[in-house]
């Protein structure tokens, strides 16, 4: 705590704070809630920005300012009231700038979102409002006048990520690659089919749009309702292809079971929740997307936990240096669960195709 306090005490909070303790599920950053003595009073969230990860932390705060202030822009346009629940807002430290360095690690503050709740799945109804949201963030995000940067190049970038996955399989430092032939085999099967959107983008058909990038359930906070307030986590805000959105969200919340889970039983990709974040995600982009956007949607669904699979699979190879992971195979426990889940979302690419069809 006091040295909690003494990096808060560069930002420009008001109050005082009575307790300062971990917050949320998140893989990469270590999150904290502060609650003041007041409490009545929203308190803040602070952050450690997991430097290894993001490297520039001088674009990422950029990036992230100019969309919040780009959000807050568009909804006082709208007519919006209760911005503060709607769009992250950064505090700021004595010196005007949106982040700390302590010498060792980069901190951030954002006002905490009262009375918002998160999950780690959700029912088609908030299904429905998370597709209406992330098709309207990225429609808001379309004329913002800043250049995004890649806070982290080629993050979802199929080819590149398989790329590390070989050359940590030919590195093998921790000597697991003998344990993973068959996901190695089924990972190799589809490689080329899965950077179909690399392809198009070289061959110029797929344009790249500002998008989340991160579009998990649990990075979307939701009032009392069932209503999307806020997407939060804007970290990998950058210019990628719309089915980073689409897909992630339904690599989440599509998946029946966990991300991580141990009984792949419980894995299966559940259409109903497609079939509802595919209607709203539809309704508030069907107006900016073109029709080769439109058409590769379920080319979007399967990416998702295939990337994933490949993500988790050269961290485990690697020795486990990027994703936080709470034991020893935690990593490979995650490779079957979206391997799963990919061959379940593979079987149902038709169903898909007329679902999409329905709500164009
Ligand atoms: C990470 O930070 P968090 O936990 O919301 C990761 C995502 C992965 C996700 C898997 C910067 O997200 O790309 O999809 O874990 N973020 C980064 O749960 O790598
Ligand atoms: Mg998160």
């Amino acid at each position: 705590m006091n040295n909690f306090q003494s990096i808060v005490s560069h930002f420009k909070i008001e109050g005082k704070i009575q307790e300062i303790s971990p917050l949320g599920s998140g893989l990469i950053n270590d999150t904290y809630r502060i609650r003041m003595r007041d409490a009545d009073a929203p308190g803040y969230v602070l952050q450690r920005i997991n430097h290894d990860v993001f490297q520039n932390v001088e674009m990422l705060q950029a990036n992230i300012e100019a969309v919040t202030t780009h959000i807050r822009k568009k909804l006082i346009e709208q007519g919006a009231d209760d911005l503060d629940r709607k769009v992250l807002s950064l505090i700021r430290t004595e010196t005007g700038k949106s982040y700390w360095n302590d010498g060792q690690d980069y901190w951030r503050i954002m006002l905490f979102i009262p009375r918002a709740k998160t999950y780690e799945t959700v029912n088609p109804e908030y299904s429905y409002y998370a597709g209406r949201a992330f098709g309207n963030f990225q429609a808001m995000l379309a004329d913002i006048p800043e250049t995004i940067g890649e806070t982290i190049p080629n993050f979802h970038n199929m080819r590149f990520r398989l790329e590390q996955l070989n050359d940590a399989v030919s590195k093998d430092v921790a000597n697991r690659v003998k344990e993973v032939k068959y996901y190695l085999s089924e990972i190799g099967n589809r490689a080329e089919d899965m950077c179909k959107g690399e392809q198009l983008h070289q061959e110029g058909l797929l344009p790249k749009r500002v998008c989340h990038c991160d579009t998990k359930v649990n990075n979307i906070l939701f009032d009392e309702k069932g209503q999307v307030l806020c997407v939060i986590d804007l970290d990998t805000v950058m210019p990628n292809y719309i089915f980073s959105d689409f897909g992630d969200f339904l690599r989440s919340a599509a998946n029946t079971g966990a991300e991580d889970d141990e009984n792949l039983d419980n894995v299966n990709f559940n259409m109903e929740i497609f079939g509802s974040f595919t209607k709203g995600y539809l309704e508030a982009a069907r107006g900016f997307l073109l029709p080769v956007e439109i058409e590769n949607l379920s080319y979007a669904a399967i990416l998702f936990p295939y990337m994933q699979c490949v993500r988790f699979l050269t961290d485990f190879i690697n020795g486990d240096i990027y994703y936080k992971i709470k034991y020893p195979e935690h990593n490979l426990v995650r490779v079957k669960a979206q391997f799963k889940l990919l061959q379940s979302a593979e079987r149902h690419i038709p169903e898909m195709k007329k679902i999409i069809n329905l709500y164009l």
